[in-house]
């Protein structure tokens, strides 16, 4: 990427520019892909912009007190999609929003906002920071550059958004992405009325009576590996069957076995009924999204995943188990 000033000129540039904008973030919305696009979303509103927000369904109940979510259109693409510019937030490449094809093709102009380790260059103008903790960091930057002089600073409404994205991002500002720099734009959000107190009870304090005997059952189920550096969760269909459970309630579960002293790695390993999805996390030295890759998954060093379709749950279990085997067994 060229110079971040230059590049966040450009995308001030195609916004003024724009009139008709078309925004996403990735398949399996988090809180930073939801938080950046409704952000940008009242933003670009704002600016007497028309703006399509979408995200691919389905949004967590721990997402849906995000202000202005009701905007969203959940799975439902335009009639007619035509759109002078596309912002893209999250994407590694241009398939990770889902079947967007004929939204992105129309678009005279793409923008491209990722923080993602690996992304490609496929927009018009591409902001890829891998240094960045979350998109958000990136949008508040992109707020901060819109004036030296009078800065166009998020409201009250928009800072919540956009503080979403960082506090899931980093793990409530746990993970090694916890930068100054991600605490500094945090400090901002709070100061500009990011309704702190909500984010937490919403996300962090908040489960159902179902969620929690899910957490019971997977802890039940855990096993331990490779000299204790490998842990092991599978919940299978009969598991979420038997809790009347799905897949989408095990949030936090793969971060609990990084507790105990030792495991390298976590993976969460889950039977849904057309695929198998796994979530990874690393306590430090692994970077589990080269694991993800090995399966053509993706995301962060700490924290990725990927998902097979046409094998068995113990199937995939083994050929994970062999990949991890190979990345821990020489750590001390
Ligand atoms: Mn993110």
């Amino acid at each position: 990427m060229e110079n971040k000033l230059d590049t966040l000129q450009k995308i001030w540039k195609a916004i003024s520019d724009g009139k008709n904008f078309f925004i996403a973030g990735h398949l399996n919305p988090d809180g930073d892909s939801l938080g950046c696009t409704l952000a940008m979303t009242s933003l670009l509103e704002r600016l007497g912009k028309t703006v399509y927000p979408y995200a691919a369904p389905v949004i967590g109940n721990d997402l849906k007190f995000l202000p202005g979510l009701s905007k969203i259109h959940v799975g439902v693409l335009p009639e007619k999609p035509d759109f002078d510019t596309v912002i893209l937030l999250e994407c590694s490449d241009r398939q990770r929003g889902g079947d967007l094809e004929t939204v992105l093709s129309k678009a005279k102009m793409l923008v491209n906002i990722d923080h993602h380790l690996v992304s490609d260059e496929y927009g018009n103008v591409n902001y890829i920071d891998s240094k960045a903790s979350s998109t958000a960091e990136i949008i508040f930057q992109l707020f901060e550059s819109s004036s030296e002089e009078c800065p166009l600073l998020p409201t009250a409404d928009e800072a919540t958004c956009l503080y979403t994205g960082l506090v899931t991002d980093t793990g409530r500002f746990v993970h090694s992405n916890t930068t100054a720099e991600a605490l500094r734009v945090a400090s901002a959000l709070v100061a500009l009325g990011a309704d702190v107190n909500k984010i937490n009870q919403v996300i962090y304090f908040t489960k159902s009576y179902i969620e929690l005997k899910l957490l019971g059952r997977a802890l039940e189920k855990m096993e331990m590996r490779f000299d204790n550096k490998y842990s092991q969760i599978i919940l299978t269909r009969g598991d979420f069957e038997a809790l009347g459970a799905t897949a989408a309630q095990t949030q936090g579960i793969v971060s609990q076995p990084t507790m105990i002293p030792g495991v390298e790695v976590s993976a969460l390993i889950k039977e849904e009924p057309d695929k198998v999805s796994v979530n990874l996390r690393s306590r430090g030295s692994v970077d589990v999204s080269r694991i993800a890759q090995t399966f053509s998954g993706g995301g962060h060093a700490r924290a990725s995943g990927f998902k097979i379709a046409g094998k068995s749950v113990n199937e995939v279990a083994d050929q994970l188990s062999k990949v991890v085997y190979d990345v821990v067994k020489d750590i001390e």
